[in-house]
């Protein structure tokens, strides 16, 4: 079997409840981030299984993603790797991908719990505090297995959830010098603040690797602070081009960026190797009337979605991002990362 699309990220069960401003200040959490659980957070994950109206919802971001994909694209598209353990929450992930038809090749573990995420909803806004668990024992060599390897080896596209550069760069690398000898398209989403702020190093080892970066301004903003680049954090098109203009690996394509600001205008940067040009494009997101947005969680991911599955249509880069942003405007009717049924056509 080929499946056009394969991506690697950290599969999570969402327990997702509404909260109030006071319980975030109680566990020091800003109103829209998303962290990995200290200590001083564990108590949340018995908190919120005791709130009412608590929803459990597949998640784990570029599962959302891989999902999204594969609702968008033809039957047997995607593939996703992720580590997982072996409990009732893995039950709910693999009913979830069955749904979608997403194609799962899980590292199962013995003895440790599959990740959750307590996505913790604040209208406009949700804080997510992730317990990885199982989740953060992803191996390199799992994906080298002769019957996963196959799987990349027929692969003509991947995308990367940039929270997996807290768990296996190495398994990271693997992809992306195979896409870089195979002129594959490579894919990475920043994913969160915390990534470009403490995870620097391993993102910026695997940059050479990436042809398109999806990410939001937050995290833009957290890659200038952390680089120090020498511009202001607000103008996504400044670091966009400091970004894309970055070495890569695969000179036969040329890196993209493309940055979501919520409801103001997708950025998006193309650095030109042979004319050392740049082509800045924008383009306004889709209007939806206030009432029907339920929550925004996984908003992004489902941008990423429709985006990559249009990568993977080989559509022209505008049409890729409309696809993103019609995906997103989908999802942000559902509550959690999930599309609706039965299945919208673009
Ligand atoms: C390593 N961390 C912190 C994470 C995540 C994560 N997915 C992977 N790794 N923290 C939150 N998420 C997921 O992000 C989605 C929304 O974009 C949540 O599970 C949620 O579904």
């Amino acid at each position: 079997m080929s499946y056009p699309l394969v991506c690697l990220g950290n599969p999570l069960l969402d327990l997702q409840v509404d909260v109030e401003p006071e319980y975030l200040a109680k566990y020091d959490l800003k109103a829209d981030d998303a962290i990995l659980a200290e200590e001083k957070h564990l108590p949340i994950y018995k908190e919120v299984i005791e709130k009412p109206g608590l929803k459990l919802v597949a998640g784990g971001a570029a599962q959302n993603t891989a999902r999204g994909a594969q609702y968008i694209l033809p039957e047997n598209s995607v593939v996703y790797f992720g580590s997982v353990g072996k409990d009732v929450y893995a039950e709910k992930l693999n009913e979830a991908n069955k749904q979608y038809g997403l194609r799962t090749e899980y590292q199962v573990v013995d003895d440790v719990a599959t990740g959750k995420c307590a996505a913790l909803i604040n209208h406009p806004h949700r804080s997510l505090v992730t317990d990885l668990a199982a989740a953060n024992l992803f191996k390199a060599e799992h994906l080298e297995k002769p019957e996963n390897w196959i799987l990349v080896e027929n692969a003509k596209c991947f995308y990367i959830g940039g929270f997996h550069l807290t768990v296996s760069p190495e398994a990271i690398e693997k992809l992306g010098k195979h896409a870089a000898e195979n002129n594959k398209l490579f894919a990475l989403n920043f994913s969160a603040p915390f990534i470009a702020q403490f995870f620097k190093d391993p993102l910026d080892a695997s940059l050479p690797y990436v042809d398109y970066v999806v990410s939001n301004e937050s995290e833009a903003a957290a890659y200038a602070e952390s680089h120090n680049l020498d511009v202001d954090q607000k103008d996504v098109v400044a670091i966009a081009k400091e970004i894309a203009k970055l070495p890569k690996a695969n000179s036969k394509r040329n890196r993209t960026v493309v940055f979501t600001q919520g409801t103001e205008p997708t950025v998006v940067v193309t650095y030109n190797q042979s004319t050392q040009d740049f082509d800045v494009q924008e383009f306004k997101v889709r209007e939806l009337a206030s009432e029907k947005v339920v929550d925004t969680n996984g908003a992004g991911d489902a941008f990423a979605a429709g985006f990559i599955a249009g990568l993977v249509q080989e559509k022209s880069l505008a049409d890729a991002i409309d696809i993103g942003q019609w995906a997103a405007s989908l999802s942000i009717q559902e509550v959690g990362p999930t599309f609706p049924f039965p299945k919208q056509t673009y």
